[in-house]
């Protein structure tokens, strides 16, 4: 390997392990028994928007299932958990009561596919930077009090305001 080569490889480790430590100290995350809940965040919203959509992800790391019950927030009416699919050509969207996580099992949420956290009520607009607390039931683990960070990821694809329900 000339030393050319070398330092390019240096350098691009470099980089790589920078940007290793910034989604680091970006993404907040909370343990709770064998669970861990990975970056809550939600979406910003428009003026008059009713409501919201909020995305996180959670390990199960132990050998028993636990299951997501629900979720609460002062902030908000009510806060229901959702699923999205395609039926044919048309995203059908529905309120689940709960999620299952079984052990190894790690459910991601995103918008425009799959599980969601609807936010309904909204009694103010929700801003980028914003922090919304939020209370995750789960069966096994309890009362999980986690922060909704809202984040401005219009790259992302999101349909969640597309098929709005009453
Ligand atoms: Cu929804």
């Amino acid at each position: 390997m000339s030393f050319r080569n070398y330092f390019s490889l240096r350098h691009v480790a470099t980089l790589l392990a920078g940007l290793v430590i910034g989604i680091a100290a970006n993404a907040h995350e909370y343990k709770v028994g064998d669970l861990s809940i990975e970056h809550p965040w939600a979406r910003p919203t428009v003026p008059g928007q009713p409501a919201g959509g909020a995305y996180l992800n959670i390990e199960n790391k132990g050998k028993q299932t636990d299951t997501l019950l629900g979720a609460s927030s002062a902030a908000f009416k009510s806060v229901e958990i959702h699923t999205m699919s395609m039926d044919g050509n048309v995203m059908k969207m529905r309120e689940v009561g709960s999620i299952d996580i079984k052990p190894a099992e790690k459910i991601t949420m995103q918008p425009g596919n799959g599980y969601h956290i609807m936010l309904i009520g909204l009694s103010k607009q929700l801003k980028a930077g914003d922090k919304i607390p939020l209370t995750l039931t789960f069966a096994k683990a309890g009362k999980v009090d986690v922060v909704l960070s809202v984040e401005d990821q219009s790259a992302a694809k999101d349909n969640t305001m597309d098929h709005m329900h009453n």
